[in-house]
C-alpha cells in the first residue's frame, strides 16, 4: 500500500481542494514509490494562511520561553526518530544514510539551539542623551511567514526556518520542495505531537508555480524565507519587493577551494573530495572549483583523480555506498549537459563524465564523479552552478590570482583555503567575497548555530542559522520612556 500524504492546516491533516495528487519516487530506484502527495491549489494556501492568522494572536502572546519549551520535546522526538527519518530521506532524495542522518542531526541541533534562544532574544538597552529617560530595543513577531524549502536538506533547512520563525512568535505556512515532501510531513507530525498549538504550523504541498506563487503574493503573508536557485530567488524578490514584504533568500553558489603550494595535501584532498562529491555535489555550499597553485597542481590532480575513481556509487540505503544518485532525471540531464559544455569549451575531462548504466544503475539517476582540468576562470563550468558531481580545476600562479579567480563569479556563499601560512590565510579571510570562509576545511559543513548565507547573487543580506535567524523573523522596536515628568526635547538645547 502506498501512503497518501495529506496537507496539514489548522491542526488537521486533509486532502487538497483540487482532489489531485502527485507522486514522489526514489531517485535510486524509480520503481520505489515513496508516497503520493497533495497537488494543492491556491485555495489550500489561502486556507492555510487563514489558519495561521487565526493562531497568531494567541501564539504571539505566549511568552517566548514557553514557546521555546516545545523545542526540547521536538529535539527529543527527532532524536528518537532519527533513523526512520534518515531512511525515508535517502529513499526520497537519494543522499547516503550517513548524510541523511547528519541532515536530521542538523535539525536536532537547530531545535536545541531554538530551545535556548527563546530565553535570549536579546534587545539592547542604551543610555539616553537626556535625564530620566530610558532607551531600549525589543524584537517583536511579525505574523504569518511563508517558508519555501529545497530538496537537498529536507529536514535541516525546514528546521532552520521553522524553529526560529515560531520561537520568535510567528505562525507559518511551509511549502516543501516537490521532491521531498515526506520528510517535511514527518517534521510537522513531530511538531504537532510536541503540542504546538493548532494553526501555528501549516504544511501545503504542491508546485512552486501554484503554491509558491500564491504564498509570495498573499497579502496576509508578512515574510517569505526561501532557499533555492538564484533564478527563483530573483522572482521572489521582485514580487515581494512590490509590497515591501520581508524576504530572506539563500540562493546559488559556485564555491571555490584554494590549494596553496604549502598546503597539507592529504588534508586538501580529503576536503576537496568531500566538498565536491558529498551529497552528489547537490549542496549550495558544494565545492565546484579547485583553485590550485601551479607548484602542486600535478601531484594534487593525480591523487584527486585516483581517489575520485574509487568512490562507491549506488543506492544510499546500502551503508557501504559513498555517493548516491542525482535527485531527478532533470538534474541528471543538467549535469550531462554541463559535461558537454565543458568539453566544448576546451576543458580537459580527466575523470568521469558519464551517466552510470547497467544493472541497478538503470533504475535511477546515477552519474560518475567528474573532474575537468585546464579550466579557465570564465568558462561556463567555472561560472555557473551545476548542482552535481562536477569539479573544475583552475591553476593559478599565486595567492593574489587565486583570490581574484575565487571572487570572479556572481556568487559568494562558501569558500576555503588550504595553506599552512597564517599570513596567506588571514589575507584570504580579508579579501574573499563570500559569506563563509574555511581555513583548512572543505566548503561544506556549516554548523547550525552560526550565521549562514552569502554575498552577491547568493542572497539578499540575511543570514539564516545562528542568532541572526532570529532577527530575520522579527521587527525591531525602539522604545523611549521618559520618566522626568516634563517635556524633554532631543536635539534641542535643554541646558
Ligand atoms: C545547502 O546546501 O543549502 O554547510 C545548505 C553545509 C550544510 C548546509 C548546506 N550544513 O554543507
Amino acid at each position: 500500500m502506498v501512503e497518501e500524504y495529506l496537507n496539514f492546516i489548522g491542526g488537521k491533516w486533509g486532502k487538497s481542494k483540487s482532489n489531485k495528487t502527485f507522486e514522489n519516487r526514489n531517485p535510486a530506484d524509480t520503481s520505489d514509490l515513496v508516497g503520493t502527495f497533495q497537488l494543492s491549489s491556491q485555495d489550500d494556501v489561502d486556507a492555510a494562511v487563514t489558519a495561521a492568522q487565526a493562531a497568531y494572536p494567541g501564539w504571539r502572546d505566549t511568552p517566548a520561553p514557553e514557546r521555546a519549551d516545545y523545542m526540547y520535546s521536538v529535539a527529543n522526538k527527532l532524536r528518537e526518530r532519527k533513523e526512520e527519518i534518515a531512511k525515508l530521506m535517502t529513499r526520497e532524495m537519494g543522499k547516503v544514510l550517513a548524510e541523511t542522518r547528519g541532515d536530521v542531526q542538523e535539525g536536532i541541533d537547530t531545535a536545541d539551539f531554538a530551545a535556548g534562544e527563546g530565553r535570549h532574544m536579546h534587545g539592547q538597552t542604551v543610555p539616553s542623551e537626556l535625564r530620566s529617560k530610558a532607551c531600549y530595543v525589543i524584537h517583536q513577531p511579525m505574523g504569518v511567514w511563508g517558508l519555501i524549502t529545497p530538496w537537498n536538506f529536507p529536514v535541516a533547512i525546514p528546521t532552520w526556518k521553522t524553529f526560529p520563525a515560531i520561537t520568535t512568535g510567528n505562525t507559518i505556512v511551509i511549502k516543501p520542495a516537490t521532491y521531498t515532501p515526506a520528510c517535511t510531513a514527518k517534521l510537522m507530525e513531530i511538531l504537532d505531537e510536541a503540542g504546538i498549538p493548532k494553526g501555528v504550523i501549516n504544511y501545503v504541498t504542491g508546485t512552486g508555480g501554484v503554491v509558491g506563487e500564491r504564498l509570495i503574493n498573499h497579502p496576509d503573508v508578512k515574510g517569505i524565507s526561501f532557499t533555492g536557485s538564484s533564478e527563483v530567488g530573483k522572482r521572489i524578490a521582485e514580487v515581494t519587493g512590490k509590497t515591501l514584504k520581508r524576504c530572506s533568500l539563500e540562493l546559488g553558489g559556485k564555491n571555490g577551494q584554494i590549494v596553496m603550494n604549502d598546503a597539507n595535501l592529504e588534508l586538501a584532498l580529503d576536503g576537496a573530495l568531500w566538498g565536491a562529491f558529498g551529497t552528489t555535489g547537490q549542496r549550495c555550499t558544494a565545492t565546484s572549483r579547485i583553485i590550485v597553485q601551479e607548484g602542486v597542481h600535478d601531484e594534487f590532480l593525480a591523487e584527486l583523480v585516483n581517489r575520485a575513481k574509487q568512490i562507491k556509487i549506488g543506492n544510499g540505503l546500502d551503508e557501504s555506498v559513498q555517493m548516491g544518485p542525482l535527485v531527478s532525471e532533470a538534474q541528471l540531464k543538467t549535469v550531462e549537459s554541463y559535461v558537454q559544455i565543458g568539453i566544448d569549451e576546451g576543458a580537459a575531462l580527466v575523470v568521469g563524465g558519464h551517466r552510470l548504466t547497467g544493472g541497478d544503475f538503470d533504475k535511477g539517476f546515477f552519474h560518475e564523479p567528474t573532474i575537468f582540468d585546464q579550466v579557465t576562470p570564465n568558462m561556463r563550468i567555472a561560472q555557473e552552478e551545476i548542482f552535481g558531481p562536477v569539479l573544475s580545476v583552475i591553476t593559478v600562479k599565486d595567492l593574489k590570482e587565486a583570490i581574484e579567480v575565487l571572487n570572479g563569479t556572481v556568487y559568494g556563499l562558501s569558500s576555503s583555503i588550504y595553506t599552512q601560512d597564517v599570513n596567506a590565510a588571514m589575507r584570504a579571510i580579508e579579501r574573499i567575497e563570500a559569506g563563509i570562509t574555511y581555513v583548512n576545511g572543505p566548503t561544506i559543513g556549516a554548523e547550525c548555530h552560526l550565521p549562514f548565507g552569502g554575498v552577491k547573487e547568493t542572497g539578499n543580506g540575511h543570514r539564516e542559522g545562528g542568532w541572526t535567524a532570529y532577527e530575520i523573523f522579527t521587527e525591531m522596536k525602539t522604545v523611549y520612556i521618559d520618566y522626568s515628568g516634563k517635556l524633554q526635547r532631543a536635539q534641542i538645547d535643554n541646558k
